[in-house]
């Protein structure tokens, strides 16, 4: 039997991963959304490609919650994304109130499936989500640091001229113009960034990474980034349902890690089939344990914004 993935929010970046899901032969992909008529027409523009690109999957767009019955996974992209000048905090009520509701409705109609949150401001809906559902952290978990990493490897692979194959880059934190990209850890065919690049071309990639997002938003005048955020996440559903054992960096709710609790933080994972299987923890110096204690403050006030209602935990 094939792998049901459902996704919510049928816009840029859920159109998108239900293109990359397909074209990997992930499973069925269910494309829901509020907009009528919109999710069936991509879901149906998506099938048709499947003679081209030679893949049997069901691939449906609806309105209504039950048609993502017992998913294996589900996306939850649903939500605004910023304009130009905006920051992602900028979202949190708006997107607060999409989340509070698909995510209600996706839970009791998959209670067992495994959940990545995608809408912004990232941490704090993948928190949200997490309080709203009840469900255990290993199966809410958020979608940022890969793409965040992505950015920074391919700003690496340009500056050295390299194949971005040979290139590993770590990004940790919260997803927001603090998030801690780490040369460190970054390397090329095994050596740290550190030893291959001057600090004036490092501290470079790092600032181009963290503001890799709004680059793309003040380029494209309207909306956000599709391309890279989709495939990250899709990145994550292979590793789930092929249990590959992937450590990856998520955003995901801490209890005492990297001295951290009750927030959900961008840190590097395992993601298996049971979801998040292990938290790895890598050890930080004193200026990079500075910058994400940063980035956790920023992610901490805007969990407060959230103004969490008694009837969640
Ligand atoms: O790395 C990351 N995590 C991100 C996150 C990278 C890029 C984009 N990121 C965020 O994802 C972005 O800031 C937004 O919050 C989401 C979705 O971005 P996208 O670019 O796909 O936005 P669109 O094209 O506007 O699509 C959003 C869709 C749209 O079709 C709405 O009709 C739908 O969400 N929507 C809903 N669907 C179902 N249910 C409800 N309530 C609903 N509300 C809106």
């Amino acid at each position: 039997m094939r792998n049901k993935i459902s996704i919510v929010g049928a816009g840029f970046v859920g159109a998108t991963a239900a293109h990359w899901c397909a074209v990997k032969e992930l499973g069925d992909v269910v494309l829901a959304d509020i907009v009528e008529g919109m999710p069936q027409g991509k879901a149906l523009d998506l099938l048709e490609a499947g003679p081209v690109e030679n893949y049997d999957l069901n691939i449906v767009g609806t309105n209504d919650y039950k048609d993502t019955a017992n998913s294996n996974i589900v996306v939850v992209t649903a939500g605004l994304p910023r304009k130009p000048g905006m920051t992602r905090e900028d979202l949190v009520n708006v997107n607060g109130n999409i989340i509070r509701e698909v995510v209600e409705n996706v839970v009791s109609q998959s209670p067992d499936a495994i959940f990545i949150l995608v809408t912004n401001p990232l941490d704090t809906m993948v928190y949200l989500a997490k309080k709203v559902s009840g469900l255990p952290r290993e199966r809410m978990i958020g979608q940022a640091g890969i793409l965040d990493s992505a950015r920074m490897r391919a700003f690496i692979a340009m500056e050295l001229n390299v194949s971005v194959e040979n290139t590993h880059a770590f990004v940790l934190g919260g997803h927001g113009d603090e998030m801690v990209p780490l040369p460190r850890y970054s390397t090329v065919a095994g050596i740290p960034i550190t030893e291959l690049l001057p600090a004036d071309r490092i501290e470079a990639i790092v600032e181009r990474t963290r503001k890799g997002g709004g680059e793309i938003v003040s380029l494209l005048k309207k909306g956000s980034a599709f391309f890279a955020p989709s495939a990250a996440t899709m990145q994550m559903v292979e590793a789930i349902l092929k249990d590959r054992k992937q450590i990856l960096p998520c955003s995901v709710y801490l209890e005492g890690e990297y001295g951290l609790e009750d927030i959900c933080f961008g840190v590097p994972v395992k993601l298996g089939s049971a979801g998040v299987e292990q938290i790895i923890e890598i050890e930080l110096n004193e200026d990079e344990r500075e910058a994400l204690e940063k980035s956790a403050a920023l992610i901490r006030s805007s969990i407060a914004a959230l103004e969490l209602g008694g009837g969640e935990q």
